[in-house]
């Protein structure tokens, strides 16, 4: 049984990885709309990927016979900036959600919730490859400048991003 401490702060972060799959919907809406269709497809991507996060958090939440809280989510932002803002944006975001899942295994030392301690290793290292991918987008952006012919090939290589598949349970 999780106590109710964990049980809200496991209930929060089901919101904020909606929240992420919300924002990252949004970009690739935008860059749609900018004509930019491999960006919009890679934002596609990342955000199924946020559902299998928010999903997991849900998942667990429910195994643990706690009581899974929908809540509302906060509207996106429904512009942005250039690809090399966006990502620039996202990567910010990323180090958000990073923090919040450090602050979530703080909790579980804290409350000596070691289940929930081994079930947020996962997102430890996910972490890692968010903020990873984001860095190099941002690096491949500043190589490109301002160069069309560059930006043309990298949003075409962006729409080869495969759907992501949803990790095995543990
Ligand atoms: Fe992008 O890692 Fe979840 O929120």
């Amino acid at each position: 049984m999780i106590s109710d401490k964990m049980l809200s702060a496991l209930n929060e972060q089901v919101r904020e990885e909606l929240y992420s799959a919300y924002l990252y919907q949004s970009m690739s809406a935008f860059c749609d709309f900018k004509g930019l269709k491999g960006i919009a497809h890679w934002m596609d991507m990342q955000t199924k990927e946020e559902m299998i996060h928010a999903r997991k958090f849900y998942d667990y939440i429910l195994e643990t016979s706690g009581m899974a809280k929908l809540d509302t989510i906060k509207a996106p932002p429904h512009k942005f900036g250039t690809p090399l803002e966006i990502f620039q944006e996202a990567l910010k975001h990323e180090e958000y959600i990073t923090k919040r899942i450090y602050d979530l295994v703080d909790l579980a030392t804290e409350l000596k919730d070691h289940a929930t301690f081994n079930m947020l290793q996962w997102f430890v290292n996910e972490q890692v490859e968010e903020e990873a991918t984001a860095s190099e987008m941002i690096d491949k952006l500043n190589l490109i400048g301002d160069h069309p012919g560059a930006m043309f090939q990298f949003d075409k290589e962006l729409m080869t991003r495969p759907a992501p598949v949803p990790p095995v349970a543990q």
